[in-house]
């Protein structure tokens, strides 16, 4: 108690820059807070006293810096990289304001560096050569190896080599479609270091979500491996990849080459299906190549990777983030959000196929030479019958196995996880020592009260902080996070802004709202993560993201503000539904229902689920005359993963004799929504219907 009545003493330091920045809060003003000390859990004092920011004072003066005079501020952190050539005399440029002109962003430009270099030669050069870079765990128990420094050097400088050979240049872009082996982040880094631009797709998502990204992006090269296995059977990746090219030779783009890595575990090279001519093993030809390879020296605002992501629309969008900017705002946001030390163990159990496995599996603790445990076992389960991401192999104390075998000190995951974990009971968690453990995360959704004090308690034994960190594909790193060392969190929320970050919250009409409030989640500046463009559409890029809010970058995000300034994520406000921390559009779901042969119209919304955060639930109406029948049920369902992917797959099948619409023919997804949560009373104005009676008809359905 005593410690914790210190805390809060240092807490009520005394306001230095009350006024100067409007928007922030108690906490970072040095008021006392408001909140009753229960609502608030304090790091101990034994952390904070060896944390990097130790105190909200300390983060105060850094923020304030930050804001006040961004230049200095991050060009200090990007001279501890290195740079080829200096950046411009201008640090940063911006225009995020739509009404002045073309929005942009650009920082260090003229700086040229690589970030593979960054990653690892500097790395090796500091004296980390003989330093493990990857621990790598199988899916099977025992199933595992590592790889220094000097030896993922060496394997990405081959494959990079080999890029070279077969006339993969700058600029050109690469599809990397690979479960989590080590290939994966070795193939992004090489792509990196010869400056070819890498799209890396979820191995879960389905052939024609990939050829539709082919056909965006036109990669000279595709990265694959054979297969993957789950349990004892294997899912052939390589067909799924041959398919998208079939796809993609139709739609006038043909990729000349398909390096496949040969998962021994998961399927032989004899029983492979091979295009001679475009096929390539892996093995066959990349040890052949020097171990050592040129660095390509790109400039900071050249391309770096693509990742596409779901929109509002069926289309998804080509996030574009470039080199020297995201490189140093990966990097200092894995160091301080998760108060990393060179001694410490890092495992992010996100994939690399989404934004979570490029900025804090990859780049940002590479950049920092962290020691990173990448685990094979996610993917297997995404192709389960039930979309569950959760490792339960052999049990569901997999993870903590995980965590005492390498020693982690920091582990990063999602709260879907955390919630599929603790339905399993605490037993499975206790049993493992989880002594090494000293810093948590969390990232993708909200997490619920009582999954964060779950993951405190039990998983952390109520001495590790969790890093609550809210950002976006598009933001490239942490956005609003806890700063573990620094100020008591509040369980749920994500606290306050990183360096150099200005959130403010919104009205419907764009107005800034102070204090105690809710509302949109916008950006007032740049950032030097902040992502570029959508990929040959800035149109789009300027409509969904600066229109909104003009003179914001508008987060799609809704939040409010308590009483102490934490901020607390409410979820999306836009159509797109986050189902285990993936965002999928509902318009993509819905185009995938269309094109069965007897679905006639689809709407879906998003519904609270236990687990996996929301659920997909799909309003259905089908063909004319057409029965409703079990078996047309599973084949819809089947039709959306096919065409996006396993994950994609409604919870529930609503059939629908007609949806509610406007006179003007929109339909009203606002009682879909209550209606798919059976909060039937809160209907609410249903008279702006065309025809109110088919609310009735849908609630009498509501059990099918
Ligand atoms: C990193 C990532 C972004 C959306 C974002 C928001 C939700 C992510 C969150 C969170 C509350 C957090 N989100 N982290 N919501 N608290 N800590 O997940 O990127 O796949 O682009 O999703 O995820 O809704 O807008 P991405």
């Amino acid at each position: 108690f005593c410690n914790r009545l210190r805390h809060v003493e240092s807490m009520s330091l005394q306001p230095s820059g009350a006024g100067r920045i409007s928007h922030l809060n108690a906490v970072i003003l040095g008021e006392p807070l408001e909140s009753e000390e229960n609502d608030l859990v304090f790091p101990s004092q034994e952390f904070s006293s060896q944390a990097l920011v130790s105190s909200p004072e300390q983060y105060r003066n850094m923020y304030e810096k930050s804001i006040e005079d961004p230049a200095g501020f991050w060009s200090e952190i990007a001279s501890q990289f290195y740079w080829k050539e200096k950046w411009n005399p201008e640090v940063y440029t911006e225009n995020i304001d739509v009404r002045k002109g073309t929005v942009k962003f650009e920082w260090f430009k003229g700086g040229r560096t690589n970030i593979s270099y960054n990653a690892l030669d500097r790395n090796i050069e500091a004296g980390n050569g003989g330093k493990v870079a990857i621990y790598w765990e199988g899916n099977d128990l025992g199933d595992d190896g590592r790889l220094t420094y000097a030896e993922l050097l060496e394997k990405v400088c081959q494959l990079a080599n080999y890029l070279k050979h077969v006339g993969v240049r700058k600029g050109d872009a690469v599809i990397i479609y690979l479960p989590m082996l080590t290939e994966l982040p070795i193939a992004m880094l090489a792509c990196a270091r010869i400056g070819a631009v890498h799209s890396v797709v979820f191995a879960g998502f389905s052939s024609e979500s990939l050829s539709q990204r082919i056909i965006d992006c036109k990669p000279k090269a595709v990265i694959t491996c054979n297969a993957v296995r789950r349990g004892s059977k294997p899912i052939h990746l390589k067909e799924i990849v041959d398919s998208a090219l079939r796809e993609s030779v139709k739609n006038g783009v043909t990729v000349d080459l398909c390096l496949t890595f040969e998962n021994k575990s998961a399927m032989r090279r004899e029983d492979t299906k091979w295009q001679d001519g475009r096929d390539v093993w892996w093995q066959d030809v990349v040890p052949l190549f020097p171990t050592k390879c040129d660095v390509e020296w790109v400039d900071a605002e050249d391309p770096l990777f693509l990742l596409y992501t779901s929109g509002s629309t069926g289309k998804p969008k080509g996030v574009l983030h470039t080199t020297g900017g995201y490189m140093v705002y990966t990097a200092t946001t894995f160091k301080y959000a998760f108060d990393y030390k060179p001694s410490d163990v890092y495992w992010c159990t996100a994939d690399c196929g989404w934004i979570t496995g490029h900025s804090y599996v990859t780049y940002g603790p590479l950049l920092n030479s962290a020691t990173i445990v990448v685990f094979e076992g996610f993917i297997l389960l995404i192709q389960c019958e039930q979309f569950i991401q959760a490792p339960n192999y052999p049990d569901a104390g997999r993870c903590w196995n995980i965590v005492d075998k390498y020693k982690v000190t920091i582990f990063y995951t999602a709260p879907t996880l955390v919630r599929s974990l603790m339905r399993e009971g605490d037993a499975y968690v206790t049993r493992y020592q989880r002594k090494s453990l000293r810093v948590l995360g969390s990232v993708g959704e909200p997490i619920n009260p009582s999954a964060w004090r779950w993951f405190y308690n039990v998983v952390g034994d109520s001495r590790c902080p969790i890093s609550d960190t809210w950002w976006q594909t598009e933001t490239g790193g942490f956005m609003i996070t806890p700063l573990p060392g620094a100020w008591p969190q509040k369980p749920g929320s994500a606290t306050f802004p990183f360096f150099g970050v200005q959130p403010v919250i919104v009205d419907e009409k764009g107005n800034e709202i102070e204090g105690e409030c809710s509302g949109y989640l916008c950006i007032k500046n740049s950032w030097p993560g902040a992502f570029r463009t959508l990929y040959g559409d800035h149109e789009r890029y300027e409509t969904t993201y600066f229109k909104p809010f003009a003179g914001y970058y508008f987060t799609g995000d809704g939040c409010s503000r308590d009483k102490d300034g934490y901020i607390w994520l409410t979820g999306r406000v836009d159509d797109v539904i986050n189902v285990s921390g993936h965002r999928i559009g509902t318009a993509e779901v819905e185009s995938a229902l269309v094109s069965h042969p007897q679905c006639a119209e689809a709407a879906v919304v998003g519904v609270d689920h236990e687990i996996k955060g929301q659920g997909i639930y799909a309003f259905v109406t089908l063909v004319e005359g057409v029965p409703y029948s079990e078996e047309l049920r599973k084949s819809l369902i089947s039709v959306v993963r096919n065409q996006i992917g396993a994950f994609a797959a409604p919870d529930k099948i609503h059939w629908a004799p007609g949806l509610p619409k406007t006179r003007s023919g929109k339909i009203m997804r606002r009682i879909l929504r209550k209606i798919a949560s059976r909060q039937l009373n809160e209907l609410g104005d249903t008279s702006t219907l065309a025809d109110p009676s088919v609310v009735e008809q849908l609630i009498s359905l509501g059990d099918c």
